[in-house]
């Protein structure tokens, strides 16, 4: 029997969710950060074996609030229950668990549809933590399995992990080629692998008001690289000097962290050109958003 599927990964910010995406493909895919929201748009995740291939659904997580940009993250993830067939809920040592994500829940109750409880970062937690982690989750919602983990620290949580969804993934066609683990484009992965270095070096405020776009992606023959021109798009110029820092120091640390992990991922050397553009409220402006998230929405 060949088993597939779509498995939605839903939690609040920060608990881990990219970081399990990553893991159970094997390649890194999404990007991580210790800072909340990293994830804005869902990425997708493709595992296929031999009677098996599993789409994984890596969501934003988000908090309730009614900034525009974060009503956009909310339609990724109910784009992401509009058709599942597992959810596996996420929470960590915070256990945080408020109206959005119970909304969500209830939603794959509605649908029927089954879920699993991973509880990580159990490296942060003793046991009398986790057992009042467990009890308030599963006195709202009901879960047919629940995994205590550390994604960082366990060798074995992977396996732990995905055999409790295969175990319960319906049967089901090859939705995809089986020699792709992803969906999005190499210009989406490029964006986010600079945004993940402008967030992880950056002070607090300053990683939710950036987007990152691809201007230029091509392959030079004669010098045997990529060439890419992106631009990193800020609200207000103060953000623009930080991002530049003293003598463009923390741009060029940035553009150079960022440059390996691209030649990394494109398997061939690079030439990463940056721009910082300042775009006033643009995380406020519907048209903008639409230009540099997503123009579905
Ligand atoms: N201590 C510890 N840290 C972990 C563990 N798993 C993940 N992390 C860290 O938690 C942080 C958040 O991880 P992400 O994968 O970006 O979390 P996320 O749920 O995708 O976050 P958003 O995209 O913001 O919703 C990162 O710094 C990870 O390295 C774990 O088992 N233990
Ligand atoms: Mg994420």
């Amino acid at each position: 029997m060949f088993k597939s599927g779509f498995v939605a990964i839903l939690g609040k910010p920060n608990v881990g969710k990219s970081t399990l995406l990553n893991l159970l493909i094997g390649e890194k895919i999404a990007i991580v950060s210790h800072k909340p929201q990293a994830t804005r748009k869902s990425v997708k995740g493709i595992l296929n074996g031999e009677d098996y291939q599993i789409i994984f659904v890596d969501t934003p997580g988000v908090h309730e609030s009614a900034k525009k940009l974060n009503q956009v993250m909310k339609k990724y993830i109910d784009e992401a229950l509009e058709d599942f067939d597992l959810a596996v809920v996420m929470t960590d040592n915070n256990g945080e668990l408020d109206e959005v994500l119970e909304e969500y829940l209830n939603k794959i109750k509605e649908k029927n549809k089954k879920a699993i409880l991973v509880i990580n970062k159990i490296d942060l937690m003793n046991k009398e933590q986790i057992k009042d982690i467990k009890s308030k989750f599963t006195s709202i919602a009901d879960f047919e399995e629940i995994l205590e983990v550390s994604l960082t620290n366990q060798p074995d949580a992977k396996e732990k992990i995905l055999e409790a969804i295969l175990k319960l993934l319906p049967e089901g066609p090859r939705y995809y080629e089986d020699d792709i683990i992803s969906t999005e484009t190499e210009r989406f992965i490029i964006a986010e692998i600079i945004r993940e270095k402008i967030m992880n070096s950056v002070g607090q405020e300053i990683p939710y008001h950036i987007a990152v776009t691809v201007e230029e992606f091509k392959y030079r023959e004669e010098k045997n690289l990529y060439y890419i021109k992106a631009n990193i798009i800020v609200e207000r110029r103060a953000h623009k000097m930080i991002i530049i820092g003293s003598g463009g120091k923390k741009i060029k640390e940035i553009g150079k962290q960022a440059r390996l992990e691209i030649e990394n991922f494109l398997k061939s050397k690079v030439y990463l050109e940056l721009w910082v553009k300042i775009k006033e409220h643009w995380t406020k402006k519907e048209a903008l958003i639409k230009e540099y998230i997503d123009p579905r929405f």
